[in-house]
């Protein structure tokens, strides 16, 4: 089994989960500040003021990284440190811009390449009361492309650059079940308002051509002088049949990928939503405008892909709900003969199973035509691991073998399925703001004090990467 030579592998983060410092140098709110802010909404009622302080902290996190020997690092861009108001016609905060044009010389410096996610979930707070944010898919796309610009500019050093992370998210936990910021939902015991039939596939339409307006402008204005890959990161679980020999369930499965991954992925390689959403969703799915689709058509130079668990699926008989947003089928983890996909972590919807990684690298694969693939976001939390002492917690075994499973996986069907797969990246470095679970689900391959000091240990998972790589990655051959 082997990766190609100049495989890029590393670790991952996201702004608002690592870098406290909410009110330095000029940062702006997003609608992350401001959900924390709302009682019950997050489990142990954290927010993202302090985190890992990886904001004061560039340089120690720099030196982590090296010493794993990571050869890359995922990151994303807090919007309102460098655009506080978020807006084109805004000005735009120096201080938060120098801070992020000082972090990629400095990972440059340590030999280590930047992989620069523009919005990780943290939209401006200010456009969400402006016009309503997401929900608007004229205004938004316009601001998304100017603040683009303004990072493009500044970082020309910059290769990989994703646009959003995890679309889906935002979309359907923002505006459907009302669990992430900005918490609309239909159900009225969450939210005095949102209506989950419609405007999560608005929202999913607007942050699409968003992502088509930003990679026009890097392809018309940047790439040509700076020369890098820009795409979007999407989410994906793999699928079984809860019952493989009826054709319903495996349909179902079919049908499960295409509400996730199709959603997105199929306007932009394909030019249009999947067949099986319009068919249930009706006019409720945006339609294309003629610009919309010259904007998102063909706007990948890479496919990004976050991968954690699989399902077993299992086909819903009867009408769908108008609320339904996954296809109209249950999501499980037992299948017909009482098989169990994985064994339980702290993550309720985490249970590994690395055989999934690799069909659906080959599902991925064959139905985008074989793009260039970068595994974004890879990795898991442990059933118990915060009520754990600190030694125990670093003898992270659960965690080493999960990555080591998944990356096998991978490694298997780079060599045998033939995918394309060019870099890696375990989620996260280090444990953090974990969303509505606040701080008790750890992450990381490093564990964070949050009572001393933010101090970083790195578990025995943190380690465990590099000689698995190193085994896997093809030698520059010798001439
Ligand atoms: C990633 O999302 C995020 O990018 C990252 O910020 C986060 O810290 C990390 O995972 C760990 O959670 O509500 O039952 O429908 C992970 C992918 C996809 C996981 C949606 C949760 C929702 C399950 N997420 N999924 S459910």
């Amino acid at each position: 089994m082997a990766l190609r030579s100049g495989f890029l592998w590393g670790f991952a983060t996201a702004a608002y989960q690592i870098e406290g410092a909410i009110d330095k140098d000029g940062r702006g709110p997003s609608v992350w500040d401001e959900f924390c802010k709302r009682p019950g909404k997050i489990a142990d009622g954290s927010s993202g003021e302090v985190a890992c302080d990886s904001y004061n902290r560039t340089a120690e996190d720099v030196a982590l990284l090296k010493s794993l020997g990571a050869k890359a690092y995922r990151f994303s861009l807090s919007w309102t440190r460098i655009i506080p108001l978020g807006g084109r016609g805004d000005p735009v905060n120096q201080a938060g811009l120098d801070h992020y044009v000082r972090f990629v010389d400095d990972l440059l410096a340590a030999g280590i390449v930047p992989f620069v996610t523009l919005s990780h979930w943290d939209v401006p707070e200010s456009l969400d009361r402006r016009y309503g944010g997401l929900l608007n898919r004229s205004e938004f796309p316009l601001d998304f492309e100017h603040f683009a610009r303004v990072v493009f500019k500044a970082m020309p050093k910059v290769q990989h650059w994703a646009t959003f992370n995890e679309p889906w998210c935002s979309s359907v936990l923002g505006y459907n079940v009302g669990q992430f910021a900005p918490g609309r939902t239909s159900d009225r015991s969450k939210n005095p308002e949102g209506d989950g039939t419609t405007e999560p596939w608005l929202a999913a339409h607007t942050l699409l051509v968003a992502h088509g307006r930003a990679v026009k402008a890097f392809r018309d204005d940047f790439k040509p002088v700076n020369g890098g890959q820009i795409g979007i990161v999407l989410n994906g679980d793999a699928v079984f049949p809860w019952d493989a020999a009826d054709p319903a369930d495996v349909n179902a499965a079919q049908r499960k990928l295409e509400f996730t991954i199709g959603w997105f992925a199929d306007p932009i390689y394909h030019g249009d939503y999947p067949v099986s959403m319009r068919k249930q969703l009706g006019k409720r799915l945006p339609t294309f405008t003629a610009e919309e689709l010259a904007l998102v058509r063909g706007s990948n130079d890479y496919y990004g892909m976050n991968h954690y668990t699989a399902n077993y699926i299992k086909n819903r008989p009867g009408e769908p709900s108008p609320e339904d947003v996954a296809g109209h089928l249950d999501i499980l983890f037992h299948n017909k003969n009482g098989d169990c996909i994985g064994p339980e972590t702290q993550s309720p919807w985490l249970r590994p199973c690395a055989p999934g990684f690799r069909d659906l690298l080959g599902w991925i694969s064959r139905r985008y035509g074989h793009p260039i693939i970068y595994v974004t976001e890879n990795g898991t939390s442990l059933k118990g691991e915060n009520d754990l002492p600190r030694e125990a917690i670093l003898a992270d075994d659960f965690r080493v073998r999960y990555y080591d499973d998944y990356v096998r996986a991978m490694a298997t069907a780079a060599a045998l399925d033939g995918v394309d797969v060019r870099g890696y990246f375990a989620w996260s470095l280090m444990d953090n703001f974990e969303w509505h679970e606040g701080y008790e689900t750890r992450f990381g391959v490093c564990y964070v004090d949050y009572d001393n000091g933010q101090t970083r240990y790195p578990k025995k998972s943190a380690s465990s990467l590099k000689p698995l790589f190193e085994s896997l990655i093809k030698q520059q051959e010798q001439r």
